[in-house]
């Protein structure tokens, strides 16, 4: 199925015809997997568009970056500008951003510091990650047999399009087998998070979502559902979780820019709960959509207004 397009794509700092955004070949991220790159999302809200964390989602870009010795050629300032530019330049009111930098055209081999780095923004609309019911009926999801790549391999702290290479392995694993998606376990055996989400369990009214040593993306949903659900008055803990005890949760539900918050009705195909959408998760689904709709008020400036 062919994607959205939308009309312009920023393309180291000029805003180009969709068509035209284009790399050769030979590009050291082709073959390599050397990119960085983000996933925002920019929610239709009353006073029009607003993008959701772009601070904190620029700021990961720029340390992920660091982290591969990539200079991106611009700061942060300029970077959330160019993101705001885009949208309005595709008269957007509610799109997904893809910011991402990688290695281009200059030389081949692993060592990438003759290649320079691209920046490219990229915005289109992209409906529900999991599917059209996913927010409200829940997924079927299954443990993959792949795991995560151990902390001493790929920093995951670094959202790397490389990275995304397990990512697939676990999600392609998932679809073929009739689930809607994979929960991939860390090095350990304990339970790190989704192929392109984070994680929570809860059991008797108590969050818990694995700490940031199990190999997982410190997820910015994953930063305001806690934040949230705190401010709701429930406990969050971060801490280890055991595969068994997704199994045995009240409710188990994924965070994302893409996914969103989303239940999940069934693992393995044992049922999670009551097998749908569970009281704690609507409550905080609906915390989290008026937050980011801009039904609530903004006091933390998480919204950008674009
Ligand atoms: N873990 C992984 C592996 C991941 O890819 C994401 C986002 C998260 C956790 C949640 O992070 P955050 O978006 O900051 O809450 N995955 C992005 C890309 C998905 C894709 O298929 O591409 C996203 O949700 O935008």
């Amino acid at each position: 199925m062919a994607m959205p397009q939308s009309e312009k794509i920023w393309f180291n700092g000029e805003l180009v015809p969709w068509e035209d955004a284009k790399i050769h070949v030979l590009s050291h991220v082709v073959h390599y997997g050397s990119s960085v790159f983000e996933g925002i999302r920019c929610y239709h809200t009353r006073r029009g568009p607003a993008v959701f964390r772009l601070d904190e989602h620029i700021r990961r870009l720029l340390d992920s970056a660091k982290i591969y010795r990539m200079e991106v050629p611009y700061t942060q300032e300029q970077l959330t500008g160019a993101v705001c530019d885009t949208i309005r330049a595709n008269r957007l009111d509610a799109c997904y951003v893809r910011p991402i930098a990688f290695r281009g055209y200059g030389a081949l081999g692993v060592l990438p510091f003759a290649c320079p780095v691209d920046t490219v923004i990229a915005v289109w609309e992209w409906g529900k990650y999991l599917g059209p019911e996913a927010l409200e009926q829940g997924v079927d999801v299954c443990t993959s047999s792949w795991h995560r790549v151990a902390p001493n391999t790929l920093p995951f702290l670094a959202k790397a399009g490389g990275n995304y290479l397990n990512s697939q392995l676990a999600k392609m694993e998932a679809k073929i087998n009739g689930y809607d998606e994979g929960i991939v376990l860390g090095p350990d055996g304990l339970v790190s998070e989704g192929s392109g989400e984070n994680i929570f369990v809860i059991r008797n009214g108590v969050l818990y979502t694995p700490d940031s040593s199990h190999s997982i993306l410190p997820g910015i949903t994953r930063h305001t559902a806690i934040t949230l659900a705190r401010e709701l008055g429930f406990k969050v803990e971060q801490r280890p979780i055991p595969r068994e005890g997704l199994y045995i949760a009240d409710e188990v539900f994924f965070t994302g820019t893409a996914a969103e918050i989303t239940p999940v009705r069934s693992i393995d195909r044992i049922t999670i709960g009551a097998g749908q959408r569970g009281p704690v998760t609507r409550q905080l689904q609906e915390a989290f959509f008026r937050v980011v709709n801009g039904d609530a008020d903004d006091t933390r400036g998480w919204l950008t207004a674009v």
